[in-house]
């Protein structure tokens, strides 16, 4: 049983001007592709083929097996990223969601303000995440392929702050990158739905 490569949730004009078909194209067809790929040919004909890629994640995390725990975390990630944007993204988040944020940041602003200090305070690759913990939201970074579920936090969104995810479209910028990902493009309708279904666990 592979891992199955996901077609991207929109056209992958879908997020213009705001990020270029060229670096969807490349992103999602070339880099993403190529986490799946090279997890697919690691596990083949091992026990981790039968898992899902959750457990895959959790298990090579386990095991220190770095190899399949890099490309399976990529993966996933990649695929929970193109949920975090959406061409009908930005504005403001509503319901439950939009008081706990509220609660932790004091306003929209306020959580802005963070996650951008986040995402720009990731040295090198990596990923910025909104969080929902035992007490409430946070935002965190990650280094490289680490996903923070292997740290017990349920995400709620996403941003890639690897420059493979900008720099056609902004070069060095990754300040107007983080910039345009919260005014134009991030998906609080997905947020949202990740938020609540933490309510059940
Ligand atoms: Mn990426």
């Amino acid at each position: 049983m592979s891992i199955e490569f996901p077609d991207l949730p929109y056209a992958s004009d879908a997020l213009e001007p705001h990020i270029s078909a060229a670096t969807l194209g490349f992103h999602h067809g070339k880099h993403h592709k190529a986490y799946v790929d090279k997890l697919n040919a690691a596990i083949a004909g091992k026990p981790y083929d039968e898992l899902s890629l959750e457990k895959i994640i959790a298990a090579a995390y386990e095991a220190s097996d770095t190899g399949i725990y890099n490309n399976a975390a990529q993966s996933w990630n990649h695929t929970f990223l193109w949920h975090s944007m959406s061409p009908q993204g930005g504005g403001s988040p509503s319901g439950p969601l939009a008081d706990a944020i509220n609660e932790r940041f004091g306003d929209l602003d306020g959580f802005r303000k963070a996650f951008r200090g986040a995402a720009l305070g990731q040295f090198g690759s990596g990923w910025t995440w909104l969080v929902r913990t035992a007490q409430g939201l946070d935002i965190v970074s990650t280094g490289n392929a680490d996903a923070p579920t292997t740290n017990g936090l349920t995400p709620l969104l996403t941003l890639d702050v690897w420059e493979h995810a900008y720099y056609l479209d902004f070069q060095n910028k990754r300040d107007a990158y983080v910039d345009t990902f919260l005014e134009h493009l991030v998906n609080w309708d997905f947020a949202a739905q990740n938020y609540e279904a933490a309510d059940a666990i």
